[in-house]
């Protein structure tokens, strides 16, 4: 380990890539080595801080003043970088535009917009799992976890089926954009051009069914909650992040349910974990695994004096598994662990807006499948879907026990 002085005090480094193949494959073992290293730790290769300890983490979630998103959430520094595309008006804003943008954004998220949903989402949930435990063997990822939120987020969007098959590259191309111009960004702008154009034209007033949450962000603009020029940033808020996290999320349950056989008993025996499942799925395997902040002023974290514009690498995924903070349970997957603080939606203001929408998802797919099924167990090897950002699989071999 090397070590840099900021100011009076020694900042351990790291030179280990967070963007490479081999941590985002698998980084649990960079993680422990990224929170014992220290508080604060500095990424020789990127030039920029980080912090893995659920502490800091989360602090840093809650100081939206001093460690701002308006300058990105991605490596990419706003102010010094021209974004790659125009910035989100949620993500990549502080208060007080960021409050007028997600005062409307939560009113077309509401409770009650939700609680209505349920009753639409619930057949398919109940269909496809029927359909999935008829064949007994299938893929907990391209049969099941891309294909239930592929159906009812659009159509909740009220998105046409044509060009659907654009909502997957799209937020993969916005998940990799968080990170350095490796690879994996360099493989998604390949193809990045006609989706881009897609993406753009699915935001208009006239691509959006009436009574879906991008007509009623239309209609949040005509009530005058946010401007007409603002309104299709709002609903490409909704095409970034509303798929492909909820995919992995789902994904990431499957595979850590079929991991470990009696936390699936325990939920065959009691399908109202369904719930409390999700969010430890969340936490053992958080499908989101980094956001960047970037610091509006001097400050000092843990005795740790970090300079203005300094690019701060948030490690939710670590935080979500720190020992300081969740004890010798940290590695483990226990449905019935006390998993709520987990930082896996984020925290503070920018704490994820979508994240009714995701459980109820997840609420209804494992719930359906929890009584359907009294055994899940990998029939193949998983294979890993790498990102900049989003850690799960892109196959998943299954078989499952019917009731
Ligand atoms: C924000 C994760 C599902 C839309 C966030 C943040 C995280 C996150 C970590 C915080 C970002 C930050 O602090 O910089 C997840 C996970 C999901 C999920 C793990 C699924 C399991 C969704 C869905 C939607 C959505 C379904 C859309 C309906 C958003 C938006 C923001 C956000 C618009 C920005 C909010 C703001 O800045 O105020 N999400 N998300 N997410 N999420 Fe989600
Ligand atoms: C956005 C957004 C929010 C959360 C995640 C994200 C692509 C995008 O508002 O555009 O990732």
């Amino acid at each position: 380990m090397n070590s840099d002085t900021v100011a009076d005090v020694k900042v351990p480094a790291l030179d280990d890539d967070p963007f490479g193949h081999g941590i985002l494959t698998d980084p649990y073992d960079f993680h422990a080595r990224l929170r014992d290293a220290g508080p604060v730790v500095r990424l020789a290769r990127y030039g920029v801080l980080a912090m893995g300890r659920y502490t800091e983490v989360y602090a840093s979630l809650q100081n939206w003043e001093t460690f701002v998103s308006s300058r990105g959430a991605g490596l990419s520094d706003f102010k010094k970088e021209k974004p790659w595309r125009a910035p989100s008006l949620l993500l990549e804003a502080d208060p007080p535009e960021h409050t007028v943008a997600r005062r409307a954004m939560a009113g077309v998220i509401s409770p009650r917009a939700v609680r209505e949903l349920r009753a639409t989402f619930r057949p398919f949930a109940e269909e496809l799992a029927d359909r999935l435990v008829a064949r007994g063997t299938f893929d907990a990822v391209t049969d099941l976890a891309e294909v239930y939120p592929l159906k009812v987020f659009p159509d909740a969007v009220g998105l046409p089926e044509r060009g659907r098959e654009n909502l997957l590259p799209y937020g993969a191309l916005a998940f990799n954009a968080f990170g350095p111009h490796n690879d994996l960004l360099e493989a998604a702008l390949e193809t990045a051009a006609p989706v881009q154009e897609w993406g753009m034209k699915s935001c208009r007033r006239e691509s959006l069914a009436p009574g879906g949450f991008g007509a009623r962000i239309w209609e949040a603009a005509d009530r005058g909650e946010v401007t007409h020029e603002q309104a299709p940033l709002l609903v490409r808020s909704l095409l970034s992040a509303g798929v492909d996290t909820t995919v992995y999320g789902i994904a990431n349950s499957l595979y850590a349910l079929a991991t470990h056989p009696e936390q699936w008993r325990r939920l065959h025996a009691d399908p109202s974990l369904a719930k409390f499942a999700f969010d430890e799925a969340l936490r053992f395997e958080s499908p989101v695994q980094t956001f960047f902040r970037t610091t509006a002023r001097d400050t000092e974290v843990a005795g740790v004096r970090i300079p203005e514009g300094t690019k701060v690498l948030l490690f939710l995924g670590s935080a979500n598994r720190d020992p300081r903070h969740w004890g010798v349970g940290a590695d483990s997957f226990d449905i019935t662990h006390r998993a709520g603080g987990h930082v896996a939606f984020g925290m503070g203001v920018h704490q994820c807006v979508g994240q009714p929408i995701a459980r109820l998802e997840a609420d209804l797919v494992l719930t359906a499948l929890a009584s359907r099924v009294s055994g899940v167990e990998l029939a193949g090897e998983p294979v890993p879907k790498l990102n900049n950002t989003l850690k799960g699989w892109a196959s998943i071999p299954v078989r499952v026990t019917p009731a």
